[in-house]
């Protein structure tokens, strides 16, 4: 079996901006450079040949570099229990249509829709049920302001549950042009 997910992967320079808004708080598994992403689509868990299918599918999808820009900072989970903090991703017409695309070329590998909104996001911290106050961070990175940079492929990854957290693996990249 095979869990995957589609994501971007931002620059290097856009990566470091991130990291440096990291800590800051308690019991917060900050996300190392290499986990750094913004998914597309989770897809789950999938046999080899569903796998396979997926891979040859997403290859047929034709789109044109996009563009994203970075706002602010935001975290999901409930108010008094929240379990991740990311930097949100500005929505442009570029990251819906791509997402639109990777969308359908899934419905034709009879992925059923996901029925939650997209909300573009690159997760920054997952937080443990003891994490401190998150509310001085939130504050503190309000201000995050990445200029609009373009990417241009998008990733199939496949990804490891580890106690240390998720490995991620590119399994396959696809050029935007
Ligand atoms: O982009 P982020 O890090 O928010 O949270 C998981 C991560 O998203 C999400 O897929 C990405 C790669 O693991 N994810 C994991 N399990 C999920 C699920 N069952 C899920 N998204 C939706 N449903």
């Amino acid at each position: 079996m095979h869990r995957l997910f589609v994501a971007l992967r931002p620059p290097g320079e856009v990566r470091e901006r991130l990291r440096a808004i990291m800590g800051g708080v308690p019991g917060a598994r900050w996300q190392s450079d290499d986990q750094l992403h913004l998914t597309l689509r989770f897809i789950g868990e999938v046999d080899d040949h569903v796998a396979e299918e997926i891979a040859l599918a997403l290859d047929r999808v034709r789109h044109a570099p996009v563009t994203i820009a970075l706002s602010g900072v935001g975290s999901f989970g409930s108010r008094g229990r929240p379990h991740s903090l990311w930097a949100r991703a500005l929505p442009s017409p570029g990251l819906g249509d791509l997402h639109t695309a990777v969308e359908g070329a899934l419905r034709r590998c009879s992925i059923a829709p996901d029925p939650r909104a997209f909300t573009p996001h690159i997760t920054l911290a997952r937080l443990a049920r003891t994490a401190g106050p998150i509310d001085r961070w939130l504050a503190e990175s309000a201000g995050l302001a990445i200029q609009p940079f373009t990417i241009e492929s998008f990733e199939l990854y496949e990804s490891e549950l580890g106690r240390e957290g998720s490995i991620y693996h590119v399994a396959a990249r696809y050029q935007l042009r």
